[in-house]
C-alpha cells in the first residue's frame, strides 16, 4: 500500500516523539537521530521511507514538526515528546497571554486542577486563538483558555518557545487560566 506524506509524517511523529524503540531506534539526549539510520530502520520495519521523503516531510509539515541539523545528517521532532529528551531550549519571557486549546469535555477537570502535560513532557501553548482552536479541535468540541503566561513566568516558572513557535511550560495552575468566550476578542 502506498503511504501518503501525512501517514509518513504521523509515523515520524510516533518514532521521534514517543516510541523510537518500535523500529529499534534510539534518540540521543537532545532527541536527534541519524537520517540514514532512521530510513534504514523504518524500511526494515515495513515503512517505505527514503531520505528524499524525509526531506519533503520536513519541508511540507504544516506545523514544522521536525528539524534537520544544518548538514541534514540528523533529524528530531521540534516538540511534543513523551520520551525524555532535553531540547536545549533557553528560557524566554512569554507574552502577557498565551492560549491553550482543549476539548470542552476536559474543561471541568482543567479548571479544578490546572493544565498538566499528561503524557507529554510539557504543556503546549499557542501564540494565538486560531492556532489554539485548531489544537483543541483534535480532541473534540474545542474551547480555548487564556493563560496569564507573563504573570506565571514572573513567579519564576520557565517558559520555552520551540523552533516552530509552540510555547512550552511544565504546568499551569488553574488560577492562571480563563475561558475565552465565543466572540470575545483576546
Ligand atoms: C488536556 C499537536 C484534563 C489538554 C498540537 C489536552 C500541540 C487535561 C490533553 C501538541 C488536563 C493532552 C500538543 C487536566 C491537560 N484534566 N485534561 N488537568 N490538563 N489536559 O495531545 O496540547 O499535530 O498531549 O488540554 O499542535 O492537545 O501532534 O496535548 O487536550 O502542539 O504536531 O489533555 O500536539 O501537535 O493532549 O497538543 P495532547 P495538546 P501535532
Amino acid at each position: 500500500m502506498a503511504h501518503s506524506l501525512v501517514q509518513l509524517s504521523k509515523f515520524l511523529s510516533l518514532v521521534l516523539r514517543h516510541d523510537p524503540a518500535r523500529i529499534g531506534l534510539r534518540l540521543d539526549a537532545a532527541g536527534w537521530v541519524d537520517v540514514d539510520e532512521l530510513v534504514e530502520k523504518a524500511n526494515t520495519a515495513g515503512t517505505p521511507l527514503s531520505r528524499a521523503l524525509v526531506l519533503r516531510i520536513v519541508e511540507t509539515s504544516d506545523k514544522q514538526r521536525f528539524a534537520l541539523c544544518p548538514e541534514q545528517r540528523r533529524i528530531r521532532a521540534n516538540q511534543g515528546h513523551s520520551v525524555a529528551v532535553e531540547l536545549g531550549l533557553s528560557p524566554v519571557v512569554p507574552p502577557e497571554g498565551l492560549y491553550h486549546g482543549t476539548a470542552v469535555r476536559f474543561l471541568a477537570s482543567i479548571l479544578a486542577t490546572g493544565l498538566s502535560p499528561r503524557s507529554r513532557q510539557h504543556v503546549h501553548l499557542s501564540p494565538d486563538l486560531e492556532t489554539a482552536t485548531r489544537v483543541g479541535r483534535r480532541h473534540g468540541e474545542p474551547v480555548v483558555l487564556r493563560v496569564a503566561a507573563r504573570a506565571l513566568h514572573d513567579t519564576g516558572q520557565a517558559f520555552f518557545c520551540a523552533e516552530n513557535g509552540v510555547w512550552l511550560t511544565s504546568s499551569v495552575p488553574a488560577r492562571y487560566l480563563r475561558v475565552i468566550q465565543p466572540g470575545e476578542s483576546p
